[in-house]
């Protein structure tokens, strides 16, 4: 039975898993969650009632939370690329800056596309306020400690470059990293010539009118 994925191609999350699967060609059934296609959110819904995506299905095993569905990948159906390095300092410092992007530069970029989902009445400006001042902090930490390699954690491309992808991209488009940061822009730039992302954004342009805030004209 094929890995199966429920994920949708704008979602930030599912292009961190799609960046993992592309780089190593790894072979999947890719079902959509879309409002025409309601079976595959029944089927979401029943194998994780939190509802989050993606999730990954590989015969009648379900793997949940993006981190830990690359990490499986690496170990279940590994390739070419490693995403988790062999080495045990090496693999916490890609785990480290996994968390790092999820939680700094993923989290605050999602709230702050939350905030333009909500009624204009029930907007918050504080939580954005905080939120971009959070990003601010992420980015200035990056750009101090970001290293001569073209990834994340050295020349080697892994599961924190899953995850620095969507969060900068996005992150970018509601708080810009500016000129301040040339580094940071570097990488960002990296990122989005690497074939593996190039093809999750380029599957996920016709969605690019939903994006809350408006998408800009670039990237
Ligand atoms: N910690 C989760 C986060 C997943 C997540 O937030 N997914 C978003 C899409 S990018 C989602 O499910 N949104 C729909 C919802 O919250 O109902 C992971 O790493 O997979």
């Amino acid at each position: 039975m094929p890995l199966t994925l429920y994920a949708h191609p704008f979602s930030s999350y599912c292009q961190k898993v799609l960046t993992g699967l592309y780089e190593n060609a790894v072979d999947f059934d890719y079902r959509l969650l879309a409002p025409d296609e309601p079976e595959n959110g029944a089927d979401l819904a029943r194998l994780w009632p939190i509802g989050k995506f993606p999730v990954l299905t590989d015969g009648g095993r379900t793997l949940i939370e993006s981190s830990v569905i690359l990490e499986y990948l690496d170990q279940r159906h590994p390739g070419p690329v490693r995403l988790i390095p062999d080495a045990p300092d090496a693999a916490l410092q890609v785990r480290f800056l996994d968390r790092f992007f999820d939680n700094y530069v993923m989290t605050p970029m999602q709230r702050i596309v939350a905030d333009f989902i909500r009624q204009p009445e029930d907007r918050h400006p504080p939580t954005v306020a905080e939120a971009k001042a959070l990003l601010d902090q992420a980015y200035d930490w990056l750009e101090a400690n970001l290293g001569a390699g073209s990834w994340a954690s050295g020349d080697a491309f892994s599961l924190a470059d899953c995850a620095a992808a969507p969060s900068l991209f996005y992150a970018d488009w509601v708080h810009p990293i500016g000129t301040g940061r040339p580094k940071v822009a570097a990488y960002r730039a990296r990122l989005l010539a690497r074939p593996s992302f190039a093809r999750a954004v380029d599957e996920a342009r016709p969605y690019r009118h939903f994006f809350p805030p408006g998408a800009p004209d670039r990237d």
